[in-house]
């Protein structure tokens, strides 16, 4: 995915921040690893019938934000997505912990209607050990920039946490358990301008092991691609971002899985944007 900037849409940006991370730190490597992985998939998708390859997909390879300050962070982010929206890119980040997420949505809130996020926890917490900004806290401060915000996936949350949920007017949470039949709620951002943020944990532990807060009882590979796609069918998302992957040494299966994720979500976005090229590839 190294296409000339100029010629592509989407621009995947390596941002390795795992500073507050609480338990095991480590996303700091989960945005190579899904880059090193995605060199060796098929560049064809099966389900569109076209190549990824036409779709203009150029990479950043890592922000210079490793070891930095939350707020040193913050500015590189956000002045890298803002760069890109400037120039009518679709921003795609890669993790890194959850908190990068909050930046980026601070480079284009003034244009974003609507937040979706794919997550096993809520990360509403308004503040986490001392700590204002940081993944627990992430979704509560995107929210008060942009109030309409979905939460899809969610199975573990503190009761503080619960207690802000409750808070605030426009938050839909769709649990774990009860996915299928809430699905409906994304009718909700039907022709709006969505951010779209996937905690990769909102997966089964089995299928993506090492992610920062593993938690029983999630979604299916399927499940993801699902509401990954009816997203981007219904909505105009505007930048994306894949985070908390932090892979094992050994394991090769999961940052495959994100890579592959990471890949369809473009697909999809390519395809619903109207993407000509992309259908002029196909084999129908
Ligand atoms: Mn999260």
């Amino acid at each position: 995915m190294r296409d000339p900037y100029e010629e592509s849409k989407y621009v995947v940006v390596a941002v390795p921040y795992d500073s507050t991370e609480s338990w095991a730190r480590g996303t700091r490597f989960g945005p190579m690893a899904i880059i090193e992985a995605s060199r060796y998939m098929d560049p064809y998708d099966i389900e569109l019938r076209a190549f990824v390859n036409d779709m203009g997909i150029h990479t950043i390879f890592e922000l210079p934000v490793l070891g930095k300050s939350v707020s040193s962070m913050m500015d590189i982010v956000e002045t890298t997505v803002r760069r890109l929206r400037g120039d009518g890119k679709i921003p795609i980040l890669l993790g890194g912990e959850h908190t990068i997420s909050f930046p980026a949505l601070r480079a284009l809130n003034h244009e974003i209607d609507a937040i979706v996020v794919l997550d096993a926890h809520p990360d509403f917490y308004d503040e986490y050990e001392g700590n204002k900004i940081s993944h627990a806290t992430v979704c509560k401060r995107m929210s008060e920039l942009v109030g309409d915000i979905i939460l899809i996936g969610v199975r573990a949350m503190d009761f503080d946490e619960g207690k802000n949920l409750d808070k605030i007017g426009s938050v839909n949470i769709i649990f774990s358990e009860r996915m299928e039949e809430n699905l409906e709620i994304l009718n909700g951002i039907r022709g709006k301008r969505v951010y779209l943020s996937v905690d990769v944990d909102v997966l089964d532990p089995p299928q993506v092991p090492c992610v920062g807060n593993p938690e029983p009882g999630g979604l299916s590979y399927g499940q993801v691609l699902k509401i990954i796609k009816k997203v981007v069918e219904l909505s105009d998302v505007r930048c994306m971002d894949f985070v908390e992957f932090a892979p094992c040494p050994g394991v090769r299966s999961d940052a495959f899985l994100v890579a592959r994720l990471v890949q369809k979500a473009i697909g999809y976005h390519a395809f619903y944007s109207g993407n000509d090229k992309l259908r002029d590839r196909s084999y129908e």
